[in-house]
């Protein structure tokens, strides 16, 4: 295989409502995609880095750069045999995951689709249908968590995770407890608390929750092991996690007992298996976390959640919670028992609507 042409574009898309975190509030995506020419077919991905570095070292305008200056140079003209060998060509490369998993994802699409497989068989999937929650943003109050919470239940999902931060925490829980006595819960603080806070979440204990996703420090797991001796709660790592070795130091020192995988963050579907293999060998459960995807992003990662560890839950909801309209066709449909069905067409199963992303393009540069 060879890549003989790329096409980055910058879309912009308003979301439906502002999603707001511990490390900003968003209105509106500003979103790279990645279209590689791999032997005459193409492939397609979305490169998931942010508007700010408040997430990830990485955002959008570093990606382009680093994409088009050190990666697209790096395989330009050379021949592999698999998607699987692109992450090699890249490793000349240090960090920048959210750009290498753009084009290695694309390069996925392109081999599933001139195999004329759905990319989930590619990647070595199982599953039929996916198992589908939602992730919801810190809102003005109390009562209106709760009534966003009520009608992500309504519509079927799985379980609830909500965003919270310092002051904006304890009461949350507690609210949702109470409204909510049987869901399945968890809280997600990107970060927002060092390990002197550990009474506060010690306290959220009393609320059983599945996990906690990511309290302390994004590069920091020593802190991490430390809280998770004095929690039964199993913390769940996002941020932290962004390569193999660090999911290996992660599982081996007890800094976690959940991981949350994300393509982007980890650099592409060949390392996201490899956390995945991992991970199901020492029977710590992962799940497919989501980063406000449009639904090319989304496809790819529907495509990763049907590898057999992942048995919770994730981040991959309906198009329709982000989008007015969404670029894939067809959009991306959650049942009402909170699933997602894997299409079973070649690639990422669903099809770029070539009209309306351009249409939505700021800027486009191709790459020869
Ligand atoms: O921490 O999982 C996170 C969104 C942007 C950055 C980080 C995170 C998130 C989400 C949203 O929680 C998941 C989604 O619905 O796509
Ligand atoms: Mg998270």
């Amino acid at each position: 295989m060879r890549i003989h042409e790329v096409t980055l574009q910058e879309i912009r898309m308003k979301l439906v409502a502002p999603f707001e975190t511990s490390m900003e509030r968003t209105e509106a995506r500003r979103i790279l995609l990645v279209q590689v020419n791999v032997d005459g077919v193409t492939g397609w991905a979305e490169c998931v880095a942010g508007e700010s570095p408040y997430y990830s070292p990485e955002m959008i305008d570093t990606a382009w750069f680093i994409f088009r200056d050190f990666l697209w140079p790096l395989i330009k003209g050379k021949e592999f045999a698999t998607a699987n060998d692109v992450w090699d060509l890249l490793k000349r490369v240090r960090g920048h995951n959210m750009a290498k998993a753009a084009l290695e994802a694309a390069v996925w699409d392109a081999e599933a689709r001139q195999k004329g497989v759905p990319l989930a068989k590619l990647i070595g999937g199982v599953r039929q249908e996916i198992a589908c929650g939602v992730s919801v943003g810190i809102k003005e109050s109390l009562d209106e968590l709760a009534a966003a919470v009520q009608k992500e239940l309504a519509a079927g999902y799985q379980r609830v995770k909500i965003k919270i931060k310092p002051g904006k925490d304890l009461e949350l829980v507690r609210r949702l407890r109470q409204d909510f006595p049987r869901i399945k819960l968890m809280v997600d603080a990107n970060s927002a608390y060092t390990l002197k806070d550990w009474p506060l979440l010690k306290q959220l204990e009393g609320f059983y929750l599945m996990m906690i996703e990511q309290p302390l420090g994004w590069d920091d797991l020593y802190s991490h092991i430390e809280l998770q001796k004095r929690l039964d709660t199993p913390i769940c790592l996002d941020e932290c996690i962004h390569s193999e070795e660090q999911a290996r130091a992660a599982i081996e020192l007890g800094a976690c007992k959940i991981i949350n995988i994300k393509l982007g963050r980890v650099g592409g579907h060949a390392v996201a298996r490899r956390i995945h293999d991992l991970c199901q060998q020492h029977g710590i459960p992962v799940w497919c976390g989501g980063m406000v995807e449009s639904g090319i992003g989304r496809a790819h990662n529907i495509a990763l959640s049907t590898l057999p560890n992942f048995i919770l839950p994730g981040d991959v909801s309906a198009s329709k919670r982000y989008w007015e309209e969404d670029i894939i066709d067809p959009e991306v449909a959650v049942s009402p028992k909170g699933t997602i069905r894997v299409p079973t067409g070649p690639g990422i199963g669903f099809e770029p609507r070539l009209d309306r992303i351009d249409k939505l393009t700021v800027r486009k540069e191709r790459l020869a």
